[in-house]
């Protein structure tokens, strides 16, 4: 309750247009009727389905009832009028022209990606200004007020609740930008103003530096973004009871470890290894065999200069993370001996004999075995023989084909670059996290790969769209559930707005007892060899009633088309039960222990690793059951926490600064269901008040206020306060639209309802009691003077 009351502080004081950042002075002194239309469509009626897609973008400009000129200063999207997908859009596109990159859409937060830095609007000021605002919200529009909202609401008002700042939107959208911004947040106002506390300063900086070192080995250059998460993470900042910041610890979720050894053609591996190929000294080039003209086929595109090919920054934060001299050292030799080995070719196998290794490829083996300290012919051997296990005791030796040489010696990279990363991930844990006892609440931020969609797509880019999903139902799920049915809640007649539900596409997907994920495991334990053909019979088989799944008639590729709630997309089926299975032969794990490289060494102590158990008969745990599970223990968290949506916008897709294409924009928009939150906020009435606080604060309209025996019945009381408190409120409300000399034909009604517990307002309205209310107040100061100077 305490938090309406806290809003509706804010909402009234100066209007809803607040602009007091940079004082939009055209905002402030908008007539009443501009900011909100003469009769607000949006906030009285029940607004259609929205658009299709198909829409023309131009059509229903006539339509609109505010000035255009004046749309950038629309704060909330919920308040252009009408609210459809075309205004929104005209609302947006203003306001990325006059350099306003964010805007509330009831509530989440539209984050347009200006792609050039804006340094002072993220600047240490900026921060400090409105983390010491008393009412934040008032401010422009700003990830800075979700961050501070969050904040202030930890503590909560009963007992602390954590919170989730959930940051989604497509690949290149600024979701790692974002999450990075809120983390400096924190860093910055969450400490203690006392700086000789040391360790709250050490913490703050390991915690910023978790940042530089993960992104550099698990972001990538990509076709859609030079700076691409190829992995998900949630990270816990947690705050101790005094509100600062005690330590962190981060989640993460699939990393796209194929990419170690296939890089998509323009896209590139990850940053690390160019910064290494780049930034090392003399010294190490010798010590990692990467000499200047050397050439590794797994580095694609090093011509092309990043900003992220910054190897100092990474070795600084790896520093700072206290990832000591030796550790950094072996960690370093592992990637380069990883390198040495995509250099490694094969000749076709002739009859029964293993494939030989041309000179330079025994070379490039030779170095990887070094830099891996594992014995070289042991190495030879594993990636091109296999060991079958007959019986007990009998092991059978079969030389492997050109094209399984290649899986293995990939799989090897992989396993390896996967588990380094995990080591990796632990350490900054172990680094950041702070001792349980030492914190109380904590704020998650949630950084996940966004939607993707490419030529072509399989299980990563499956399993990618799949966390979008549920993501995007714990949205659905949140808030436009919610904010429905509290309206049949507290007994309000609504025409519900229709929105997009997915749980037919997450059916489709990780249901039971039949869905993709549970065919493809069945299919992967069956292991049968034209395993391709047979998943997809059984999936058109099993699934063909589903209207989320399709295919298309005229591909050769097997594959299968899913509709997702952001656009069809489609997989192919070739691989895809491979990289289900993942599986990882146990030759190659033997000699990984074997390795005299520490790190490596206890990398693959134990004997199951990150792969495929290296026993034969263990049940083996698939990637998308792994994947299922670690995004379900994610949605218990987030369903635990009071959540913050960002929506991230990319507002092109070549990543131009300020350069907005409508097209682009709109899709992304219906695509996270922006518009449909819009709707619902606009035609609903987003601010609730219970009765007693109600009339607490506009009880003087009529002169009346709550006795205080009548407020502290109403603080435990369960409903029933319409009874006793509702011919007051009703008074109020009456006198509010008698005196309201603009709304002459102004029905209650639409502005207004009155629940079992709440009345629900529309902000026009709350504006006309607030200024009621100031009316009220002022006349009574001046009559108090008046008095007061009659009595002097
Ligand atoms: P993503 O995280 O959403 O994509 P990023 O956060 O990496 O996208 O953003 C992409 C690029 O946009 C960044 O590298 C910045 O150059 C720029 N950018 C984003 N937000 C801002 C901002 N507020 N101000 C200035 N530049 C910005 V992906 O991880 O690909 O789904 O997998
Ligand atoms: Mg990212």
């Amino acid at each position: 309750m305490a938090n309406v009351k806290q809003k509706l502080l804010f909402r009234s004081k100066n209007g809803v247009c607040g602009d007091s950042v940079d004082g939009t002075a055209a905002a402030k002194s908008m007539s009443f009727e501009k900011r909100h239309g003469k009769v607000n469509a949006g906030n009285g009626q029940v607004p259609g389905r929205r658009k299709s897609l198909n829409d023309s973008l131009e059509g229903d400009v006539r339509d609109f009832l505010v000035n255009e000129s004046e749309l950038h200063t629309y704060d909330d999207l919920t308040k252009v009028n009408p609210v459809t997908p075309t205004t929104v859009l005209k609302c947006l596109q203003a306001r990325y022209s006059a350099r306003v990159f964010y805007t509330h859409a009831g509530c989440t937060l539209v984050a347009l990606n200006p792609f050039q830095p804006i340094p002072h609007l993220y600047s240490l000021d900026m921060m400090r200004e409105y983390h010491s605002a008393p009412q934040p919200q008032e401010f422009k529009p700003h990830i800075f007020i979700v961050a501070e909202e969050a904040y202030r609401n930890v503590q909560g008002q009963v007992e602390p609740v954590n919170q989730s700042l959930v940051v989604s939107g497509e690949s290149g959208a600024g979701k790692t930008w974002t999450s990075r911004c809120l983390m400096k947040y924190y860093a910055t106002v969450a400490v203690s103003s006392q700086k000789c506390q040391d360790t709250v300063e050490r913490i703050e900086r390991r915690v910023l530096d978790s940042n530089p070192v993960m992104e550099a080995f698990g972001n990538a250059c990509t076709l859609r973004n030079n700076n691409s998460s190829r992995f998900g993470k949630y990270i816990q900042l947690q705050l101790n009871s005094s509100q600062l910041l005690v330590g962190a610890s981060v989640q993460t979720y699939l990393l796209e470890k194929t990419r170690v050894a296939f890089q998509a053609p323009d896209e590139r591996n990850f940053h690390i290894f160019y910064q290494m190929m780049k930034g090392a000294t003399e010294k190490q080039r010798q010590e990692w065999e990467m000499p200047h003209d050397q050439k590794f086929t797994w580095l694609p595109n090093a011509d092309k200069t990043l900003e992220e090919d910054n190897l100092q920054e990474t070795v600084d934060a790896m520093i700072s993370l206290g990832i000591e001299t030796d550790k950094r050292a072996q960690i370093f030799r592992i990637l380069a001996g990883i390198l040495q080995l995509g250099n490694v070719n094969f000749s076709p196998a002739l009859e029964s004999q293993p494939c030989d290794l041309d000179e330079q490829s025994k070379d490039f083996l030779k170095k990887t075995a070094s830099l891996l300290q594992v014995p070289a012919e042991e190495l030879q051997e594993c990636v091109t023989v296999r060991a079958l296990r007959a019986g007990k005791q009998n092991v059978l030796l079969k030389p492997c084909s050109q094209s399984e040489c290649i899986i293995r010696r990939d799989c090897l990279a992989k396993v390896i670059y996967a588990q380094l990363f995990e080591w990796l991930v632990t350490f900054i844990n172990n680094s950041m996290c702070s001792d349980n006892s030492k914190w109380s609440n904590f704020i998650g931020l949630l950084d996940v790969y966004g939607f993707e969609c490419f030529l072509l797509n399989n299980l990563e880019q499956l399993c990618i769209n799949y966390a979008n999903e549920k993501l995007q139902q714990h949205f659905v799920a949140h808030y436009l559930k919610a904010q429905q049915e509290e309206y049949v809640t507290e007994g309000l007649k609504w025409s519900f707005v229709s929105y997009q539900d997915n749980q037919s596409c997450l059916d489709l997907i990780e249901g039971s007892p039949t869905s993709i994920f549970s065919l493809l495991n069945e299919e992967c334990r069956l292991n049968r060899a034209s395993d391709a053909k047979q998943f997809r019979v059984r999936l058109e088989k099993e699934l063909s009633g589903n209207n989320r799944m399709s295919w298309d008639k005229f591909s050769k590729q097997p594959h299968f088309i899913v509709a997702h709630y952001a656009g069809n997309v489609s997989y192919q089926i070739e691989g895809m039960m491979e990289k289900n299975k993942d599986p990882v032969p146990p030759e190659l794990l033997s000699l990984l222990q074997k390795s005299e490289d520490p790190l490596l060494q206890s990398l693959f102590a134990a004997s199951d690793t990150e792969g495929n158990s290296s026993r034969p008969h263990s049940k083996v745990v698939t990637v998308v059951s792994k994947f299922k599970n670690s995004l379900e223990c994610l949605m218990k968290i987030l369903h635990s926490t009071t959540p913050h949506y960002t929506r991230c916008i990319k507002p092109n897709p070549d990543c131009r600064p300020l350069t907005f294409r409508k097209e682009e924009v709109i899709t992304q928009l219906e695509a996270c269901g922006i518009v449909e939150t819009i709707h619902i906020s606009a035609a609903g009435f987003p601010i609730r008040v219970a009765y007693d606080s109600f009339l607490q604060r506009y009880g003087l309209i009529i002169n009346t206020r709550l006795p205080q025996a009548q407020l502290n019945n109403n603080e435990g009381s369960e409903g029933g306060e319409e009874d006793s408190l509702g011919p007051a409120v009703q008074a109020i409300l009456n006198t509010v639209q008698k005196n309201s000399n603009r709304f002459t034909n102004l029905n209650n009604n639409l502005m207004v309802h009155c629940g079992k517990t709440k009345v629900f307002l529309t902000h026009a309205m709350l504006e006309l009691l607030e200024e009621q209310r100031d009316r009220v107040r002022s006349q009574k100061a001046f009559s108090i003077q008046c008095c007061w100077r009659r009595h002097q």
